[in-house]
């Protein structure tokens, strides 16, 4: 096995009685929908139950023991008390899987308004077969909570890929539109099966040219393949396009001219795909053209750009990840600072899509504190799935505790939590949004390390239902991507539901930040300080002088704790209530501070460092004892991996530890490990052609 398969492998049934029981309830399907969407779904469960099964499925007619597929329309429905209640709540994405009897007769119902629901359905029973659950009296509504579940790609024209581990990307625009890849359908069926509904090919740090004819016909023949699967396109729209591709003089958004381009563009783009979702944009960020650039507000630009979608029923997502050129005093505070005095002022179908903290992806962030202060807005989550800051594709992290942890934060008004505010107030799903910047790539295993194959996955199930937990979700991923051997299970489990917590202790603990060498963002720079500007330095996040070490963001330094609803901000300002896990985030704290443990912050960080790597090393014997029990090629892939894991874990723990010891002038505490190299070493350290690497413009 080379990882291609995802978690679609379906392995045959692992227990006799389990088999016995999935035949005595399908041994047949029926499938009463005839489109495009109902030839995957009967492709799905023939290839899906036959190789579960491990023999053909039984050639009756009839609904005995039968699975029947179809609308809420269909005759087969009417008298089985599937009432109105039912359809509205699984509204246009949903479904219902029940058992039923008509006329004596046992079988499976799997039913739903649309095409579309008929086919997630069905990767919902496959998946409990998969997952080897009873199927006996079932009786599943399920319904996504986000409306659009979608993948963010940082991939370039040229299939580079900004931040990709995994390859090239998987876009071969030069071959579009004549040659559609495989690769495009598989694609297409692994998001379906975990609900992602919405796909930008393009990076944000956008490029013009895909909004030309040339590029169109191209972004058309990709829509349509993707369409069958439940999958809108959208696409990032450089906010300079009617200046760089319209021969207009400017782009300033209040231009009546540039307003009609954009009328225009939008028309046009809408004959080449009815279905368009509608525009991404990155303005006014890391050098991106943006309305600022015309002394326009965020909200003139997005505004204008949503007038020119409306009319077609488009979306503008407008991303809040603002650096601006000025020098902030804290660049925590930007996003705020520019976006709340704006809230109440974007039109109906701009959403603002959010990254989870208000730096920049790093192992921990506590939840950005825009979520708690646009009240009248539509706030959008953005996760990084791609592992940027953790591990890139040599580090095993699952990234499921880490999307939980932010979903769950309570932003301090009422009970309300991170994810309620995505979801919309009220339970009014209208235009809610939720984007991951994708892993995949070319790449046979599509995510370069098999476990980031986990990260999509979990991504995918949580926009779905954010309350499903990472827990259950890395249950079922194991469940599927591997055999069904509860060590093999247990043990993966154990390593994927520590691997974060492990990589924020080798990396950044206690609150600490941005420390990542420049450029690449791969392995350790806490020393850089020599950058452009302040903000692009480690030394400006860490702040470690002879006192101590953190960042002071409360009311008496830069303040930005006080964007946070007062509760929140009263628990983080304080020493004494800020959770550790968050504390030079927010403090600047003396090398000698005592802290829960009873020892000094020093000892404590020097602590943490060395029980990430402890930790990695466990991960590495833990893999070892599934030799032969995990497929040999994916077995030996993980487990080079997880050489390389280690060794970067020691790294980041020398590098780190050897140049805060400079500063912090104090010795390391008995338990840790003497460094292997020196700080001359790791400073002298450079990776010239480390993947991912932003473009220059
Ligand atoms: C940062 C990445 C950079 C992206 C930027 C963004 O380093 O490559 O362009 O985020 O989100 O994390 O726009």
């Amino acid at each position: 096995e080379d990882g291609h398969g995802l978690w679609l492998r379906y392995t045959p049934i692992s227990q006799e009685a389990v088999l016995t029981e999935y035949l005595q309830t399908v041994d047949h399907f029926e499938v009463h929908t005839s489109s495009e969407t109902g030839l995957l779904i009967h492709e799905e469960l023939t290839n899906g139950l036959t190789s579960m099964y491990q023999q053909e499925l039984v050639a009756t007619e009839g609904l005995e023991h039968s699975l029947q597929v179809c609308k809420t329309d269909h005759s087969l429905v009417k008298g089985l008390g599937i009432d109105a209640g039912i359809k509205e709540q699984i509204g246009a994405e949903g479904f219902l899987l029940r058992s039923v009897q008509r006329e004596g007769k046992s079988f499976l119902l799997l039913t739903a308004n649309t095409d579309i629901g008929l086919y997630y359905g069905t990767f919902h029973l496959l998946r409990l077969i998969q997952t080897e659950q009873s199927l006996v009296g079932l009786d599943v509504v399920e319904y996504p909570r986000i409306e659009t579940r979608m993948l963010n790609h940082w991939d370039n024209l040229d299939r580079s890929s900004e931040r990709g581990y995994a390859g090239f990307a998987i876009w071969d625009w030069h071959r579009l539109p004549d040659y559609l890849d495989p690769i495009y359908a598989e694609y297409a069926r692994a998001n379906a099966s975990i609900g992602i509904n919405a796909m930008v090919p393009v990076n944000v740090n956008s490029n013009a040219l895909i909004l030309t004819p040339m590029y169109l016909e191209k972004v058309k023949a990709l829509a349509d393949l993707l369409r069958p699967y439940g999958i809108k396109m959208y696409l990032t729209a450089r906010f300079s396009a009617p200046s760089e591709i319209g021969g207009l003089a400017t782009s300033d958004p209040l231009d009546p001219g540039v307003a009609a381009w954009w009328a225009d563009k939008a028309k046009e783009i809408y004959s080449y795909v009815p279905d368009f979702g509608g525009f991404l944009v990155k303005a006014n960020s890391e050098g991106q053209p943006g309305p600022h650039d015309y002394h326009r507000n965020h909200a003139e630009g997005a505004n204008m750009l949503a007038k020119a979608l409306a009319p077609h029923g488009g979306q503008v997502i407008w991303r809040a990840f603002v650096y601006s050129e000025e020098n902030p005093v804290d660049r925590h505070m930007q996003a705020n600072d520019q976006f709340v005095p704006l809230d109440g002022q974007f039109d109906d179908n701009v959403s603002i899509q959010v990254k989870n903290g208000a730096i920049d992806f790093q192992p921990r962030e506590p939840f950005h504190p825009l979520f708690s202060a646009m009240k009248e807005t539509r706030l959008a989550m953005e996760f990084q799935i791609t592992q940027e800051y953790l591990g890139q594709a040599t580090q095993l992290v699952y990234l499921g505790t880490y999307y939980e942890e932010c979903l769950d934060a309570q932003i301090g008004i009422k009970k309300a939590t991170v994810s309620e505010v995505i979801e919309g107030q009220s339970n009014e799903q209208e235009h809610s949004v939720i984007a991951g910047v994708a892993n995949i790539g070319t790449d046979r295993n599509w995510t370069g390390h098999l476990f980031g194959q986990s990260n999509w996955y979990a991504f995918g199930r949580l926009a779905w239902n954010p309350d499903l937990g990472a827990d259950a979700i890395a249950d079922e991923w194991i469940a599927m991507a591997f055999d069904h051997d509860p060590q093999v299970h247990a043990t993966i489990k154990d390593i994927m539901m520590h691997s974060r917590e492990a990589a924020v202790n080798y990396m950044t603990p206690l609150g600490l930040h941005h420390l990542m060498a420049t450029g690449h963002h791969y392995g350790p720079g806490p020393w850089v300080s020599e950058l452009g500007r302040p903000e692009w330095n480690p030394v400006y996040y860490h702040r470690a002088d002879s006192f101590g070490i953190g960042f002071d963001r409360t009311a008496k330094g830069s303040g930005a704790v006080l964007q946070y609803q007062k509760s929140i901000a009263k628990k983080f300002g304080n020493l004494k209530s800020c959770p550790e896990e968050y504390l030079l985030w927010f403090h600047h704290v003396s090398w000698d501070y005592e802290m829960q443990s009873g020892r000094t912050l020093w000892d404590e960080m020097g602590l943490h460092y060395q029980s990430g790597v402890d930790e990695v090393r466990r991960f590495a014997s833990q893999w070892e004892s599934l030799e032969g029990k995990v497929d040999a090629r994916r077995f030996e892939e993980v487990q080079m991996l997880l050489t390389i894991h280690e060794k970067e874990a020691v790294w980041w723990k020398d590098a780190s530890l050897l140049y805060f010891q400079t500063i912090s002038n104090r010795p390391f505490p008995a338990e840790i490990e003497t460094p292997k190299g020196s700080l001359a070493h790791y400073k002298r350290l450079r990776f010239p052609y480390a993947p991912g690497i932003k473009p220059q413009w």
